[in-house]
């Protein structure tokens, strides 16, 4: 029987990425995000080469989100991995400019949503045991402040937290927990960030280096993937151009 990954946030960037590369080594996978019609298409892309089960999924929506567990059909229930991606962030602009509605929504999605389905899928990972492992995928903004960073950082620090105490309660039954924490990564991120603006986007990847979606999609199969007594914590991972900077400091005029 093939091992199982279930990841969160399918239909782009990282998470897409993430199912492509864990079919190429013979996983079975559970794909969920909110837009059906690219979950089809990954499906159609990939069920040739593992089996496929897609599911409409609101992360927010936490009887969904036990619905949706509950239902995995034979095949798909003894899940080894749990890649909880989900997540984006919104208003680049300084907290004081930020409509209250987009801190809720970073704060449903990237802390809710996560903790919705680490909830719902922990039971699976403790019957998998040994080997089993959720690869939590939080931020560098969840370590290091940026101005625009406000709750999105926020939430990212809590991704960091929830995994480590994470850790502490499943020491002896075999689940493993990370947070890989990525720096500048070229996915749909900006373009989601700044609701729609291409060009923003353009001109935050297309001046530098970023991480691509496979640089990410490579560091959460090999968390996932080495063997069952090595747990990585954090892993932090920017693109060589990225770096921190100098503090502020507000001068007088
Ligand atoms: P993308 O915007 O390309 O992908 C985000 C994914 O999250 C999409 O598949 C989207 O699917 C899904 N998603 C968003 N909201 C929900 C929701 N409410 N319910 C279910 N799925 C949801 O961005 P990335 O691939 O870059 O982002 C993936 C993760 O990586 C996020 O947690 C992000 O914070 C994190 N990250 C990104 C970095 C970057 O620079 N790109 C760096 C560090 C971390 P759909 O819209 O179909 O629901
Ligand atoms: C996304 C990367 O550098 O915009 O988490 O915070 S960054």
């Amino acid at each position: 029987m093939s091992k199982v990954v279930f990841i969160t946030g399918a239909t782009s960037g990282f998470g897409r990425a993430t199912a492509r590369r864990f079919a190429e080594a013979g996983w079975s996978l559970v794909l969920s995000g909110r837009r059906e019609e690219r979950l089809i298409e990954l499906q159609k892309e990939l069920a040739a080469k593992v089996p496929v089960h897609i599911a409409v999924l609101d992360v927010r929506d936490a009887a969904a989100v036990q619905k949706m567990v509950d239902d995995l059909p034979e095949g798909f229930r003894h899940v080894r991995s749990l890649i909880n991606n989900a997540g984006l962030a919104l208003a680049p602009e300084p907290a004081q400019k930020v409509a209250l509605e987009d801190w809720h929504t970073m704060i449903d999605t990237n802390i809710t949503g996560l903790v919705n389905v680490t909830h719902a899928v922990l039971p699976k990972l403790l019957e998998t045991g040994k080997g089993a492992s959720i690869v939590n995928i939080g931020s560098v903004a969840g370590e290091w402040p940026y101005p625009g960073g406000h709750v999105y950082g926020a939430s990212k620090a809590f991704v960091k937290q929830f995994s480590y105490n994470l850790r502490c309660d499943l020491i002896a039954t075999g689940v493993r927990v990370t947070d890989i924490a990525p720096g500048m990564a070229e996915t749909e991120f900006t373009l989601v960030r700044t609701k729609g603006n291409q060009a923003a986007s353009d001109a935050m990847y297309g001046t530098t280096t970023p991480l691509s979606a496979e640089d990410i999609a490579e560091q959460i199969f090999y968390v996932a993937n080495l063997p069952d007594h090595i747990n990585i914590n954090r892993l932090e991972i920017m693109p060589s151009r990225q770096a921190w900077s100098a503090f502020a400091v507000d001068r007088d005029k």
